[in-house]
């Protein structure tokens, strides 16, 4: 599962990237200085699993991740092949969601490559790059679709009835994802590999002195903008530039400094968390002595399944699951209690992992 970084030029991608990672990416007052997307590992904060540690005492604590990459430099004209253009798009679509930057700071240093700054202008580029792009992959799937429909195939017709559908939405300069469409028509949607059909997320990189409540006349007019435009994706306001400083400081050292400016978490915290929401995932625990740990499965995942991903005997020799809601394992203080008070569950291999279960898995090989 894989978060792409995109944004113009300069918007403050690697930055936040290298934020992100603690990695060395290089950012640089230099358009296309990340040809090559760099992929990031990203340990999810998880207060849970903090819980969870602090009660279990374990020799080790293990967090989920999510991969961040940064993508570079889409520009004006991309889905024609300009700056690299091409390139970057086929990147973009081999991700599960986007987090799209956009520059809210002022920097007379760092040029800006329309020379001036303008959130919702530089939005719009991106945009109409996305979306040209994304009908140009719909034509050749509607002229395929069409003969599909000659030659009397099956749901070929109805096929072809989304794909115009959809073709509308791109048309009137709106995202795919926002084309109204039933549960099986989304599923049918989302096979097509429409870049704006994927979940996106913005962040809005605003100069160092901003503060989380009192918005600069451009962060505002970004908000205003996408609280019309995409008013359901989770919109960000984070300084890369202070992020990065941050990235290097101890945790009593952050606080401190992150008190001092004015902001509750890092703005990192935040990425991370609506990036991980963004992609749908569900978080389940495994505890004890040796090792408190999240795991992530998809949406949906039945227990053998997720058994799988701590190892493949678990999947093969699956018993049951014996499954303890996290909200309860924290009031009754032990699994001991839990199993006493009846809290704990019994569950088979029909199960569907919940976001929040502590499981035990019973196994035979
Ligand atoms: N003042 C200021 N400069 C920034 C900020 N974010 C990025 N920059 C600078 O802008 C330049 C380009 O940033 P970079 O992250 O490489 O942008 P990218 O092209 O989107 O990857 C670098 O010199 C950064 O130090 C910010 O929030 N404030
Ligand atoms: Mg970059």
């Amino acid at each position: 599962m894989k978060i792409g970084i995109i944004g113009l030029p300069n918007a403050g991608k690697s930055t936040l990237f290298n934020a992100l990672t603690k990695s060395s990416a290089p950012a640089e007052n230099f358009p296309f200085c990340t040809i090559e997307p760099n992929l990031g590992v990203v340990q999810v904060p998880d207060e849970r699993v903090d819980k969870l540690s602090e009660m279990y005492q374990p020799k080790k604590t293990t967090y989920t991740t999510v991969n961040f990459v940064d993508i570079a430099g889409l520009v004006k004209g991309a889905s024609k092949g300009e700056g690299l253009g091409n390139q970057f798009l086929s990147h973009i679509r081999q991700m599960n969601a986007c987090a799209h930057v956009i520059r809210c700071y002022e920097d007379d240093n760092i040029v800006h490559v329309s020379a001036k700054i303008d959130p919702v202008e530089d939005i719009e580029i991106i945009h109409y790059e996305l979306i040209l792009s994304d009908l140009e992959m719909l034509e050749r799937r509607i002229v395929k679709t069409q003969k599909g429909v000659k030659a009397q195939e099956r749901g070929q017709r109805e096929h072809l009835a989304l794909l115009e559908r959809i073709k509308e939405t791109l048309l009137s300069g709106k995202l795919a994802i926002k084309c109204e469409m039933s549960e099986e028509e989304q599923i049918e949607a989302e096979s097509l590999e429409l870049i704006t059909m994927k979940p996106f997320m913005y962040i809005a990189n605003v100069s160092e002195d901003e503060t989380e409540d009192d918005d600069s006349a451009l962060c505002a007019k970004l908000k205003a903008y996408l609280k019309e435009y995409d008013p359901d994706a989770p919109l960000i306001k984070v300084s890369a530039k202070i992020e990065q400083e941050l990235s290097g400081f101890d945790e009593a050292e952050k606080k401190a400094y992150l008190q001092e400016l004015g902001y509750a978490s890092t703005g990192l915290d935040r990425v991370i968390a609506a990036g991980y929401r963004l992609l749908d995932l569900t978080t389940f625990f495994t505890v004890g002595p040796d090792e408190v740990k999240a795991w992530t499965v998809k949406e949906g995942t039945k227990a053998p399944l997720a058994a799988g991903k701590i190892h493949s005997d678990i999947q093969r020799g699956f018993i049951r699951a014996e499954v303890t809601d996290y909200e309860q394992l924290v009031e009754m203080g032990s699994e001991h209690k839990c199993k006493e008070m009846g809290c704990t569950r019994i569950e088979g291999k029909e199960y569907i992992i919940k976001d929040g279960d502590v499981v035990y898995f019973r196994f035979n090989v």
